[in-house]
């Protein structure tokens, strides 16, 4: 049998309840450890304001893998991973111990339900393209261009450095 084809996949990481920071470090390290996947990159943290949500500022980051695992079961997992971490659901962008976004899977489009990549507002979204800008200046997102392009559109998101 073929050995399964390896992508890099990008992953949102956002929290604005309980100890934020320790959240996110904690979801990168499980990242790591997930089936068939390595952390390639992690940006560093930032602070950042909520954009259409309530609760206090976020910590956010985003994070590279290589992983062979197929992008429906990789965002299983990121529910996991969420659920350990002590997420619930109480409604629509309610603060969140721990979110997990997939963003770019590859070069994939998906539209399946509870999966649609690229994530639909990451170019709406400073938290998004600030992180993913600094882990790949370059980087193109399938069916909307350079990332770049779009950082005019969210230059009053307010975003401070937290963690280099
Ligand atoms: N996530 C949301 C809604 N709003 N705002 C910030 N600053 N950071 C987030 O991660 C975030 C948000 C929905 O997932
Ligand atoms: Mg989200
Ligand atoms: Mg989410």
């Amino acid at each position: 049998m073929n050995a399964a084809a390896h992508v890099l996949a990008y992953i949102g990481l956002g929290a604005n309840l309980g100890d934020a920071r320790a959240s996110v470090e904690a979801a990168l390290q499980r990242l790591n450890s997930l089936p068939q996947t390595r952390l390639d990159a992690a940006s560093s943290l930032y602070a950042t304001a909520p954009v259409d949500a309530d609760g206090d500022d976020y910590v956010n980051a985003v994070a590279r893998i290589d992983t062979a695992l197929p992008a429906q079961e990789l965002l299983r997992h990121l529910l996991d991973i969420e659920q350990d971490l002590g997420r619930e659901r109480p409604g629509y962008n309610a603060p969140r111990t721990l979110d997990l976004d997939l963003l770019l899977y590859g070069e994939e489009r998906i539209d399946e339900p509870g999966l649609i990549v690229p994530h639909p507002r990451m170019t709406q979204r400073a938290f998004v393209l600030v992180p993913l800008l600094q882990l790949d200046p370059l980087i193109t997102i399938p069916g909307a261009g350079p990332a770049q392009g779009f950082m005019p559109d969210v230059a009053a998101q307010a975003i401070r450095l937290l963690k280099p």
